[in-house]
């Protein structure tokens, strides 16, 4: 076995990271505005207001991808440019930059894979309590009518929120991300509930409304566990480690995927966080669970584990000098094999990667090339495990690289590249990395230079 004949190969970038324009055609203000505002948040205190200029240029970059070869885009939807309060009145000339973007791609023959919300929440809302407000799943419900009503005669897959791991986590607890908050751990998974109940309603406006026969699913990210060794011992505790809570926070698969699912949050999680869990309506859980046609994941890394001999598991330490990078995370090509098996096991669903990829440091070289050769390895060795777990037969129906092109990596700015089309953020000019011309060899021979490279 290899990629099938109808392997989804794709690449993936997101509204506010690419597309500028913030502040034009009415759009309104999503709360990555308002953070890249505030001194110090950002590196260098960058923002997304011109970012790629993706909005202007978005012709230019379809064609792009189509000489890429690219079969699918992911792209994501800005809410607060469709409906610049959040709900209510909808903002035409927003929707009608996505109207225009989905044919520009389709007339270069890249099929739109559509992100419902990719972290840019309307300023509006967040001002009226944001994902802590109950009512946030049915103005989300509301949003994704609008989408689905304007662009299902042409989209045909969809996935409703993009790492809510990271959006809820890292954005209500932590902080590093907009809207900056640093709630206590109920709050957390209160907002956790809300955004789950979005999920749920989205998924039900796409199949009520959707002009196409929809396929539906979620980009989810969390931990990804690999054995250190191939003993049964490692491999089942590794598994374990993947599909288990132990500590407060919502960086984990089981919180989101198993709602999603099977319609509950899982056992141990739920005596962790026992006395933060919030108030679950009745009905709630079936709300969120609907059923989906593929398992979306974002996979980067993984963790390292072996079996301590009597039931748990540790994660092993790092090589001295491990391959790292510019994000400083470490590089572990096993993780798409042993990511994508776990995952297909435990929720059996079709998988997508939905993102893939590294920063790197790209420069323009002095033949005017962008030579990145790291980036090549990086994706060649990912790629291959893939394949390995393809031939093993877990059921992988498609890749997207992260990312289509250079682009703001939130709180990093502009300091991390993770594109293969090169950016120049001065002049907007785009240029084909070597990574792009080699992933197009890689999609027009369906993965069989992996094997040479
Ligand atoms: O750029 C991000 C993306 O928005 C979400 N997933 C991880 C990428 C790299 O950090």
């Amino acid at each position: 076995m290899s990629f099938s004949k109808d392997f989804v190969w794709g690449a993936a970038a997101a509204s506010y990271q690419i597309e500028g324009a913030a502040y034009e055609d009415g759009k309104g203000l999503s709360v990555w505005d308002t953070m890249c505002r505030q001194p110090g948040k950002v590196w260098e205190d960058n923002t997304g207001d011109v970012a790629c200029d993706h909005y202007h240029r978005y012709k230019e970059d379809a064609r792009l991808m189509g000489e890429i070869g690219l079969k699918a885009y992911r792209l994501s939807i800005s809410w607060p440019r469709v409906l610049p309060e959040g709900v209510g009145t909808i903002n035409q000339k927003g929707l009608d930059f996505y109207d225009r973007l989905i044919d520009a791609l389709l007339e270069n023959g890249v099929q739109p894979w559509v992100t419902l919300f990719h972290w840019d929440y309307p300023y509006a809302l967040y001002c009226r309590g944001g994902w802590l407000n109950r009512d946030s799943s049915d103005w989300f419900a509301e949003y994704t009518s609008v989408i689905v009503d304007k662009l299902s005669d042409r989209v045909s897959n969809w996935m409703t929120l993009n790492e809510p791991q990271v959006f809820i986590g890292i954005a209500h607890q932590s902080g590093l991300h907009a809207p900056g908050l640093q709630l206590g751990f109920a709050d957390v998974l209160l907002a956790a509930h809300n955004a789950l109940l979005a999920h749920g309603k989205a998924v039900q406006v796409i199949r009520t409304r959707a002009k196409t026969k929809p396929a539906v699913g979620a980009a989810l990210v969390g931990v990804t566990s690999m054995p250190a060794t191939d003993s049964t011992e490692d491999i089942e505790a590794a598994r374990g480690r993947m599909f288990s809570i132990w500590n407060k926070n919502c960086w984990n698969n089981t919180w989101w995927a198993d709602p999603m699912v099977f319609g509950t949050y899982p056992e141990d999680g739920m005596k962790i966080f026992e006395i933060e869990m919030p108030a679950i309506a009745d009905g709630d859980m079936k709300t969120i669970c609907q059923p989906l046609d593929f398992y979306g994941v974002n996979i980067y890394t993984g963790q390292t584990i072996r079996s301590t001999g009597d039931g748990g598991a540790k994660s092993v330490k790092s090589p001295d000098g491990p391959p790292l990078t510019t994000m400083e995370w470490q590089v572990k090509p096993e993780s798409l094999y042993w990511g994508p098996r776990f995952l297909n096991e435990r929720y059996r669903l079709p998988i997508f990667i939905t993102e893939n990829g590294m920063g790197n440091c790209d420069w323009i070289h002095r033949d005017g090339k962008i030579h990145d050769p790291q980036r090549i390895d990086f994706l060649a060795r990912y790629l291959s495990e893939l394949k390995h777990a393809i031939d093993d037969g877990v059921m992988v129906k498609g890749y997207f690289l992260w990312s289509i092109m250079d682009n703001f990596e939130w709180s990093f700015g502009y300091k991390q590249r993770f594109g293969i089309i090169y950016v120049d953020y001065a002049t907007g000019e785009r240029t084909l990395k070597d990574s792009a011309n080699w992933y197009k060899e890689v999609i027009a021979s369906n993965g069989a230079i992996l094997d040479k490279t």
